[in-house]
Order: structure tokens, then C-alpha cells, then sequence
């Protein structure tokens, strides 16, 4: 039997645990910089061709082509060109950006240089959530230590390109992560939802072209540039190319973050987390956090790519793989998570300020045994009104973790009317308790 420890494809983990992984000299030890010397020595626009190449998807949810958003960028427009990073992980479940940027901060400050050189952008922000102070402060001495050694600043290792880093502290709001709240937040104002089109390609932070990319789809460059196109593209599926980490919660024995090609399965990663908590089973999981829909046990051996996950109804999101076993009550777990979604609304559009509201008074009259028969079809209802009808994807997302439980649980919910409330010892479980 082959060891499950093979499908891994450490590149951005690869030096996660060693020795200063997150200093200049530990970095440039393993290879670092290197790519930034060798994309220096390219054209900008051929940089452009390289990612596009690659069939780099973006990591950070919705999976856009990541070359085809860097030549939207109009370069005719005689407005500066900016690189943003989205390091406002927030999304319940997911923890794959804040380990990459601790373990490996000069992966991260390596691919934005290389990826605002290819957009001749000459600055770039990485805005990171407000709560995590080590990360900020850890990309802080990083992009410090790229000045001092030429990487960052004018004229880089003498190539005439120029480039300004700035790290940005989000204030601990989840829409900052949706990009043009995040650009709202970054110019100062309350992080809302602006209107798109325009997209920021073409009018984004101070109304000029940007680039918005996830922590890992940044981070992805620097291997791109060093080992080329098609080494990226030999891993993944058709469609879904190269690798991704993996953040697995809740029930399993070991979690954490695997990085292994897109297309692997959770049964595959089940086996690399060292299995279930012992003696439980599988109940439900989600793909790529509480806003993609809920799967459960059937669905062990679907593709974890773009379309494999599509195709059963859910998306792959960010990869936050939580698993729940039988001992969680799924509309506790509903509960909490529609919770999270009525606090973080940011109260623009009606749909979401409001649903999310009504969304919370109804799951927990269910769990509290106040529930009505017509609690259901309520719950369906709200979220008719929600999906499709919100401003931007914070409420359709809201509604995911309900209309997919409903559709995998009824019984579970309608067991909540006939016993009088949560019919599951909480005791039992060590999730949502
Ligand atoms: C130029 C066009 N640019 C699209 C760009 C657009 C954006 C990217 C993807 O939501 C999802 C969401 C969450 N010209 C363009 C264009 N673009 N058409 O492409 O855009 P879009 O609208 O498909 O997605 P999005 O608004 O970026 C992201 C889901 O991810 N999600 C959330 C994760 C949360 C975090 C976090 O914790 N920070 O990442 C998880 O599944 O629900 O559906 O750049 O500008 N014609
Ligand atoms: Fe704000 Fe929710 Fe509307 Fe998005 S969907 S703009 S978070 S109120």
C-alpha cells in the first residue's frame, strides 16, 4: 500500500519547521530570491505569460485565473499601477495564510515583488487582519530586511525597477476580505462594498488600476518563476492545476495544513491527518469554509478541484476542510456559524442586514425547542430572499451552511420539533459545544 505521506507536494511548506525559516538568511539558504533575480532579468510582460502559463487559479476562494486578472491591468492608463494582498483571513475554518506568512514570511514579500514587477506597479500593500499582531509584526521585520539587502526599495539589484512595500493593519472586520471593502478600509473609510464593474483591474485603490490576490496565490509565484510553467502545470487536474494547502479541523485526529495537489480527495486527506478522532465517523464537512455548502460522508472520494467540487453542489473555496462527526448536532453548528455571518454583516444592503438576522431568531428557536413546523420552510424562504439578492458574496455565503443542511439533515431539524429542542448530549462532542 503506497504511504499517504507520497501525494503531499511540499513547495510553500517546504521550509515550514526549519531553523529561521522566517529570516532573510534562512529563506535565501533554501533558494530564496533566486526567482526574483531571474524574473528581473525578464520582461514584465513575459512574467505576465509565465503565471498565465501556469494556469494559476486564485487561492484565496473563487478560484479567477491569476495571470488573466494581472493583464486586465490597463497599462495605457496613466494612473500608478498597485498590488494589493488579501491577508484578511477571517473565513470561518480557514488557517492556511497565517501559517505560510509566520513560517515563511519572505515567500509572501518574494512573490509580491516579482508579481508588482510583472504589473509595474510601484507600490504594493499587504492588508493583513487586524487581530493577528505576531503575523504583522513578523512581515514587518521581513519586508524590513528586504530593504536592507537591495530586494526592496529603488532601483533593485540595479535593474531600474522600483518598488514600495507597505504593511497594512486590517481593524478586525470579515467584509475587509471581500477586495473592495479591503480597498475601502485601506483608503481610510469604513471597509464596504463598492459596486462591480468597474473591477479593481481597472479602477481599485484610489480609483487606479490594482491587482487584488490572496496570500497564496502571491506566495505561488516565486516557484512558478523558479521551475517554470509547466512544472506547475504537471500537478492538479484538468482544469485545476498545481497544489494547495489543505487546513483540516474539528474531528480528525491530527489537524493542519497538507499540501498536496488539487484533485486529492478528503478520504486521501482523512489518511494523511492520521484518521478520525478515534471510534467516531464522519457526519459533515465543508469544503472551503462555512460559506461553501456543506458535504458529508458520501462525498469522501470527490475531486478537491474547482470542478469536482462544483459539481456536487459546493465549491472549494479556501480549502478549509472542517469535519464534524456524529456526535455534532448540525444545526448547533448552523447556529454558530449564521451567528458569525449576522455579527459580521456590515449592514449595507437589506437582504443580509436583515436576513441574517431573522436567519439567527429561527435556528436558535429550533435549538432551543421554540420552534414551529413552519420554521423550515422560513428558513428556506430567507434564504431565497438573501442568495442572488446581496450586494456582494458575505450573504450569499451566509446562506450556504443552511439551505445545504436542510438538504442533507431534515430529519435532524425536524427531530429538533419532536424532542422539544437539541436532541444531541453536548457533552459528546468537542466541536460547538
Ligand atoms: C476584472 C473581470 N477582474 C472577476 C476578479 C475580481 C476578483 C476575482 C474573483 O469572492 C469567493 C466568495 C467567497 N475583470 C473580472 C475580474 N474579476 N471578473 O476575479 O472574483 P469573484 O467575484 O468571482 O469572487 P470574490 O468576490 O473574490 C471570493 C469565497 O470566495 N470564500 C471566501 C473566502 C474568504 C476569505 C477570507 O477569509 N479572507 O478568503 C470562500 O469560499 O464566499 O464566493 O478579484 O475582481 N471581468
Ligand atoms: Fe454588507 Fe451583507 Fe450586503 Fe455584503 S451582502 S454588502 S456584507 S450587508
Amino acid at each position: 500500500m503506497s504511504n499517504p505521506i507520497d501525494t503531499l507536494t511540499p513547495v510553500l511548506s517546504d521550509n515550514w519547521g526549519t531553523d529561521g525559516s522566517w529570516t532573510l538568511a534562512g529563506y535565501e539558504a533554501q533558494g530564496g530570491y533566486r526567482a526574483l533575480h531571474k524574473a528581473l532579468a525578464m520582461e514584465p510582460g513575459e512574467v505576465v505569460e509565465t503565471v498565465k502559463a501556469s494556469n494559476l487559479r486564485g487561492r484565496g476562494g473563487a478560484g479567477f485565473p491569476t495571470g488573466m486578472k494581472w493583464g486586465f491591468i490597463p497599462q495605457d492608463n496613466p494612473n500608478p499601477k498597485y498590488l494589493v494582498v488579501n491577508a484578511d483571513e477571517s473565513e470561518p475554518g480557514t488557517c492556511k495564510d497565517t501559517p505560510l506568512m509566520m513560517a515563511s514570511p519572505h515567500t509572501l514579500v518574494e512573490g509580491v515583488i516579482i508579481s508588482a514587477y510583472a504589473i509595474r506597479a510601484s507600490h504594493a500593500f499587504i492588508y493583513v487582519r487586524g487581530e493577528i499582531l505576531h503575523v504583522i509584526r513578523r512581515l514587518q521585520r521581513a519586508a524590513q530586511e528586504a530593504y536592507l539587502a537591495g530586494h526592496l526599495g529603488e532601483d533593485i539589484h540595479g535593474s531600474g525597477y522600483s518598488l514600495e512595500l507597505v504593511v497594512h493593519a486590517g481593524a478586525g472586520a470579515y467584509i475587509c476580505g471581500e477586495e473592495t471593502a479591503l480597498l475601502d478600509s485601506l483608503e481610510g473609510r469604513r471597509g464596504q462594498p463598492r459596486l462591480r464593474p468597474p473591477f479593481p483591474a481597472v479602477a481599485g485603490l484610489y480609483a487606479s488600476p490594482t491587482v487584488i490576490n490572496n496570500v497564496e496565490s502571491i506566495a505561488s509565484v516565486p516557484s512558478i518563476i523558479d521551475r517554470g510553467a509547466e512544472w506547475f502545470a504537471s500537478m492538479g487536474t484538468e482544469k485545476s492545476k498545481g497544489f494547495g494547502i489543505f487546513s483540516l479541523s474539528g474531528h480528525v485526529a491530527n489537524p493542519g495544513q497538507f499540501e498536496a495537489p488539487l484533485g486529492i480527495t478528503l478520504r486521501e486527506l482523512i489518511d494523511l491527518a492520521g484518521g478520525m478522532r478515534a471510534g467516531h465517523e464522519l457526519k459533515f464537512w465543508t469544503p472551503g469554509g462555512s460559506s461553501t455548502p456543506l458535504l458529508t460522508a458520501e462525498h469522501l472520494d470527490v475531486p478537491l478541484d474547482f470542478e469536482g467540487v462544483a459539481g456536487v453542489g459546493s465549491m472549494l473555496g479556501t480549502r478549509a476542510l472542517q469535519l464534524f462527526d456524529e456526535t455534532t448536532c448540525v444545526v448547533r453548528a448552523v447556529l454558530r456559524w449564521t451567528e458569525f455571518y449576522k455579527h459580521e454583516s456590515c449592514g449595507k444592503c437589506t437582504p443580509c442586514r436583515e436576513g441574517t438576522w431573522w436567519l439567527v431568531q429561527t435556528l436558535a428557536n429550533l435549538e432551543q425547542g421554540k420552534g414551529q413546523p413552519s420554521d423550515l420552510d422560513m428558513l428556506d424562504d430567507v434564504c431565497d430572499n438573501i442568495l442572488g439578492r446581496s450586494f456582494c458574496a458575505l450573504g450569499d455565503g451566509a446562506t450556504s451552511p443552511i439551505t445545504s443542511s436542510i438538504q442533507h439533515f431534515r430529519d435532524e431539524y425536524l427531530a429538533h420539533l419532536t424532542h422539544g429542542g437539541c436532541p444531541f448530549d453536548r457533552e459528546a462532542s468537542t466541536v460547538f459545544a
